[in-house]
């Protein structure tokens, strides 16, 4: 991977960047790859460049029906964290949290991870025990957390109201110091960066129309730039998982909504940590733009869109106003939507399908920026290997069938 001195960086952009060598490469598919993976999100390019980095896979398409991180990838809000309740995810998200620590580095690409603390806050005594209790777990799990009172809570928030006399007072909250956030569009651009400089074909502007299944087995894709076979096929498509596994002769577990999100106009830095105040519905950190970042609910029907709607705005501030009383004076400025994979215990499905060689990754629902490095890690070993690795394990799907839900629908936060 090139490395730009200072001089260089400032002579391009003096000259518009003529002769600035391409991020990644624009290749034409080729007729045939040892691994085709579906969706150019974080985690289909983190499984790409992982198969590639730990396991020597670099015969490898990912095919992306639009532009690269165009998905919920680059319409997140970008939290992270891993104050999970069930060992199984508190495994699966530490993992990913740790790489977060390293990706910059890793990925020689900025990514910003900015571990500045994620805070829950709890306004009623349900949502009081619930938190201690998750506290009280993530410490078994070796996750760090703390249970903060109110006065704390206040250090670290000065803008919120902890007033006793407040509809939903704060009691109290759920703190990790070593949570935070990170540049989404980044994390795409610098895994597919890191993936194309080992031989990974990123291509755009593919749309994966059929799949071929040959007694039983997996033998390629259709796509709007034509047929490609493939040894094994890895589908990371989120909230379109139905429509592939469709097109493959079988049916998800998954309901696709729509999860909205919007951000106020900028204003001088006044909250440098990520607070989730669940009871009123509603979440708030601060980009470095100045803008409140501020997510709210998901839309209450099924539906493929991917846009905003105002009454989310309407609701999600008016839900918020009472915690946070300085909202009340902003503008805000943009909203949109993403379409998020839920499943039924809202645990994400890793591992294989009744299809041999298909693989699906999927159901991240709300939830699965924090977990892009490490899905992509355990995703690529049970690709590799054909057989999940030992975190992956729990995730597949026959769960439902069985009954082995991992109930993640408290410690999932927002209540979506
Ligand atoms: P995506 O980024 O959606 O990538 C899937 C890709 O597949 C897309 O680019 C899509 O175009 C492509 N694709 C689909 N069909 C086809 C096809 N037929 N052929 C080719 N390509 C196809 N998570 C957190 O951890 N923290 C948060 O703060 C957070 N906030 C969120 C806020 C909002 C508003 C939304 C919508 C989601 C939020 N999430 C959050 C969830 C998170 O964004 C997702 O779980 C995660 O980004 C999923 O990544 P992915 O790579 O699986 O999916
Ligand atoms: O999983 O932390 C999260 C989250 C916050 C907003 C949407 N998802």
């Amino acid at each position: 991977m090139k490395r730009y001195s200072v001089f260089a960086v400032a002579k391009n952009a003096m000259n518009y960047h003529q002769g600035w060598e391409r991020a990644w490469r624009n290749p034409e598919p080729k007729a045939e790859y040892d691994v085709v993976i579906v969706g150019a999100g974080g985690h289909g390019l983190a499984t790409a460049y992982y198969l590639a980095k730990n396991h020597g896979v670099t015969n490898v398409a990912v095919l992306e029906k639009g532009w690269l991180g165009g998905g919920n990838t680059g319409r997140n809000t970008t939290i992270i964290r891993s104050n999970y309740l069930q060992d199984e995810s508190a495994a699966l998200y530490e993992l990913s949290r740790g790489l977060f620590e390293e990706l910059s580095q890793k990925l020689n690409f900025n990514i910003m991870f900015s571990p500045r603390g994620v805070l829950m806050l709890a306004q009623t005594e349900h949502e009081k025990r619930a938190w201690m209790r998750t506290h009280h777990a993530t410490r078994i799990n070796g996750i760090h957390t703390e249970w903060v009172d109110v006065a704390r809570v206040k250090q670290l928030c000065p803008i919120i109201n902890d007033s006793p006399e407040a509809r939903y007072p704060i009691l109290g909250a759920l703190w990790q110091p070593r949570g935070g956030t990170a540049r989404h569009d980044a994390v795409a651009w610098g895994f597919a960066r890191a993936a194309d400089d080992m031989g990974v074909d990123v291509i755009q502007n593919c749309a994966v129309e059929g799949v071929d299944v040959e007694n039983g087995k997996v033998t390629g894709v259709r796509t709007s730039r034509g047929a490609i076979k493939c040894g094994k096929l890895g589908v990371v498509v989120a909230g379109h998982t139905s429509m592939l596994t469709d097109m493959a002769g079988f049916r998800m577990p998954i309901e696709s909504v729509a999860l909205q999100a919007l951000v106020s106009e900028p204003i001088k830095p006044c909250l440098d940590i990520v607070v989730m105040a669940n009871t009123v519905h509603g979440y708030m950190s601060q980009s470095d733009k100045g803008e409140l970042v501020i997510g709210g609910g998901a839309d209450g029907f099924n539906n493929y869109t991917q846009r905003g709607s105002f009454h989310h705005v309407e609701e999600t501030v008016t839900a918020l106003v009472e915690t946070f009383p300085i909202i009340s004076r902003l503008r805000m400025l943009r909203q949109w939507g993403g379409v998020a994979d839920m499943t039924g215990d809202r645990s994400p499905i890793i591992g294989k399908t009744p299809v041999e060689n298909m693989f699906v990754n999927c159901g991240w629902g709300t939830g699965g920026f924090k977990a892009t490095p490490g899905s992509g890690h355990c995703f690529a070993a049970t690709i590799a290997r054909g057989e999940p690795d030992e975190i992956a394990a729990p995730f597949a799907m026959d769960r439902f069938k069985e009954g082995r839900m991992i109930d993640e629908s408290v410690a999932a936060a927002v209540a979506h």
